[in-house]
């Protein structure tokens, strides 16, 4: 056997290692979610044939030429039987590209089909994509929004001057994506947006992120909305805001509603992450809210602080201190399995269910925005359960 078929084999028994890695979840967890142990997507789930050239002439040392760097913040919806991740890759030149993994299981096997997606442009060709929020909408088509992000020409010297636009993509198989134009506001730049699965007075509704610069939000307030007739030119005139930043809490740098809120007999449940800056850069953790039924703009619960914040591994990564999450998905018994990106380089899921987020959204403390109104949420919690632990 040549060097090149033993290199060949190697890499394939590794390959098909990983992917087959049995998970387990980690117990007893916070009782709100479980985490499970391995990540579900990593860059090495990215297929060989993706990322080497298989020729034995033009590649004698069977070298990894078109490595890929990360595999994360993926949207998530089910098809059919599957399981369906649309990952944001990285490749080795930083380009992201988005790519379908999908498993019979929601919480290992998962394997990328033979090619990533290739999407069409809308007028002039977008630099980067990445963090498609999938929507099954009523009208019958399933929506991927992600950011578009190209080269800010008005300042030609500036090679890091970059503008976020919201980039729309339709498909009714999960195979053909047809583009549409990219969603027009007011806002100088847009990320985070996400559609609202149902029609609101005949209109769409988007979940958007106004924000002044790239990285900063600047003035743009929090998660807002707007609404526009159509997705064929999706224009967006007023941006109210739903859930806004606030001072000395997870979300007073920046947040953005993650993925498409699933509804619930009690209201809307929304995923978002906040972000907060810190000498040692930004951290970004998952946090949760719920909107009424009939006004899904309207605020009903916000329990306090994060719902997943970077723990072990998760903490590590090309941005390190980051857990952000764009996809979801609520099984009709009830199950809800939260996949969430860390530190911008893999995949995780945890698993749930819808009653035990209601519970969590509806009963857990809103924040008090002060130390001394905080700590007195917590001594009325040890004094009640010190009474309890005396009683028993
Ligand atoms: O690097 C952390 C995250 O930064 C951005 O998040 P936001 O839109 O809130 O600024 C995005 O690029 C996201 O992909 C990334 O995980």
């Amino acid at each position: 056997m040549t060097s090149f078929d033993t290199r060949m084999q190697a890499l394939r028994a590794e390959h098909e290692a990983l992917i087959t890695r049995r998970n387990a979840a980690v117990l007893p967890g916070n009782g709100i979610y479980e985490r499970w142990r391995n990540p579900v997507v990593t860059a090495a789930h990215a297929p060989l044939h993706w990322r080497y050239d298989f020729d034995r002439r033009t590649n004698p040392h069977l070298m990894e030429r078109m490595g890929v760097n990360a595999a994360f913040n993926a949207g998530a919806i089910k098809w059919g039987d599957k399981y369906c991740l649309v990952v944001r890759l990285e490749g080795a030149d930083r380009k992201s590209f988005f790519a379908i993994a999908e498993s019979d299981t929601a919480t290992e096997g998962f394997r990328f089909r033979d090619l990533p997606l290739e999407l069409p442009e809308a007028g002039a060709p977008t630099t980067n994509v990445y963090d498609m929020r999938l929507t099954r909408h009523e009208d019958g088509w399933v929506y991927g929004i992600f950011c578009a992000e190209r080269h800010d020409d008005a300042k030609p010297s500036d090679p890091t001057a970059a503008v976020a636009a919201a980039g729309i993509v339709r498909t009714k198989d999960l195979a053909t994506w047809e583009r549409l134009p990219d969603l027009k506001t007011r806002s100088s730049q847009q990320r985070n947006v996400v559609l609202h699965p149902e029609f609101v007075d005949g209109r769409y509704m988007l979940y958007t992120r106004p924000q002044d610069g790239f990285i900063d939000a600047g003035s743009g307030g929090g998660i807002a909305y707007g609404l526009t007739d159509d997705l064929e030119s999706a224009t967006v005139g007023e941006e109210n805001i739903v859930d806004p930043r606030v001072y000395h809490t997870i979300k007073e740098t920046k947040n953005g509603q993650g993925p498409a809120p699933i509804k619930t007999e009690e209201g809307w449940l929304h995923l978002a992450h906040g972000v907060r800056n810190t000498a040692a850069g930004l951290r970004y953790t998952c946090y949760m809210f719920m909107t009424a039924l009939g006004e899904p703009w309207r605020v009903t619960h916000r329990p306090a602080g994060a719902l997943i914040v970077p723990e072990g591994e998760e903490r590590v990564g090309d941005v390190s201190n980051v857990v952000f999450t764009n996809g979801w998905i609520a099984e009709p018994d009830g199950r809800v399995f939260i996949y969430y990106g860390s530190s911008d380089t893999r995949m995780h899921v945890a698993t749930t269910d819808i009653s035990r987020l209601l519970d969590y959204v509806k009963n857990t403390p809103e924040d008090p925005l002060t130390s001394g109104a905080s700590v007195q949420q917590r001594v009325a919690l040890a004094k009640g359960n010190l009474a309890l632990m005396e009683r028993a």
